[in-house]
């Protein structure tokens, strides 16, 4: 059986290398974290193509049974195993090791195209955001309606979106995207808790109750390449509301990061605010020092550990 080539994969030369340069002229470092279980089928047109975007790539894998290890190391990216719980663990461990200033997070699926990661990347490195969304009802989506289970999942999203714009004053369409960018030290001083999926609806409301800055890309997302969905929405329904209840309504930020940097401000689809706040900046570095890094378990057999992720 041919595999199929996700929708985006049309032009047969690959992007040039991308560098990216703050407005001091400093080069800001990209890290592209996947997350990737059992994507043996889908990964490679994503590591191929999100590479030239990405300073480090790394492949934060969750025990594959496939050659998805494999493929990711003969492509250039650092392997890292998850502990076995899910794929909010897969991304702590990707914060807890990349090196990074901004860290984009892209699903190896297919259903998120790379070439959208300088879009993803510019408000942060033109610092107008500390946090930059993925939007599918901005971008479009080949996933949301067809099935039951997939219009359950976008009723769920809508309505934990339309919560988080109405309890915090922000408008934004999307709150459960896997496709994001965040500068790495905002991501590390969230103390991310979550171990499955709810762990972008928890850096959502955490990056908005935190008062750092969010907005909105739009772009779009495309039906997986190939095999099944890891998401049953009955397995773990309960768990997302409970997040969505204990973060926007329970959880306290920091004292140190409440309102620090236009609190609960969201400038979303257009980024055209003044830089970041000086402040902000040097606390977030004190933060992130003091926050617990989750457990991870780095490759090291022959063949699965690549440490250069740029291919030039
Ligand atoms: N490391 C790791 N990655 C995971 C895990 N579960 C899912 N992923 C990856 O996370 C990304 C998104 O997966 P899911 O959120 O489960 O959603 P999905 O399977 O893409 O669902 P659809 O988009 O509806 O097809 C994919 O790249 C998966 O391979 C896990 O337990 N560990
Ligand atoms: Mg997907």
């Amino acid at each position: 059986m041919t595999d199929n080539l996700p929708n985006w994969y049309t032009q047969p030369a690959r992007p040039t290398a991308i560098t990216h340069q703050g407005p001091d002229g400093r080069e800001v470092q990209i890290s592209v974290i996947v997350p990737c279980r059992n994507e043996g089928r889908n990964i490679r047109p994503v590591l191929e193509w999100a590479a030239p975007h990405a300073d480090e790539l790394l492949v934060v894998d969750g025990h594959s049974c496939d050659d998805t290890r494999a493929i990711a190391a003969e492509l250039g990216a650092t392997v890292l195993l998850d502990n076995g719980k899910g794929k909010g663990d897969a991304l702590r461990v990707g914060i807890a090791h990349a090196s990074g200033d901004i860290l984009v997070f892209i699903d190896a699926d297919g259903s998120h195209d790379p070439r959208d990661i300088p879009a993803l990347v510019q408000p942060i490195i033109a610092g107008n955001a500390d946090h930059v969304s993925g939007s599918r009802m901005l971008g479009g989506s080949d996933e949301l309606h067809a099935t039951i289970n997939q219009f359950v999942r976008l009723f769920g999203s809508q309505v934990i979106t339309l919560s988080i714009n109405y309890t915090q004053g922000v408008r934004l369409t999307d709150s459960q995207n896997g496709f994001r960018a965040i500068r790495a030290e905002v991501a590390r001083s969230l103390a991310l808790e979550s171990e499955i999926p709810t762990i972008e609806q928890e850096m959502v409301i955490k990056t908005v109750r935190s008062g750092y800055r969010i907005c909105e890309v739009a772009t779009h997302e495309y039906v997986r390449s190939n095999g099944e969905s890891n998401f049953r929405v009955l397995d773990v329904w309960f768990q997302f509301v409970k997040s969505w209840l204990y973060y926007l309504f329970i959880w306290r930020p920091p004292r140190r990061t409440a309102g620090r940097v236009n609190a609960g401000r969201v400038n979303t689809g257009s980024v055209n605010t003044g830089s970041v706040n000086a402040e902000s900046l040097e606390q977030s570095g004190n933060i992130a020092e003091e926050t617990n890094s989750p457990g991870s378990h780095k490759l090291s057999g022959p063949g699965e550990q690549i440490p250069k992720a740029r291919s030039r």
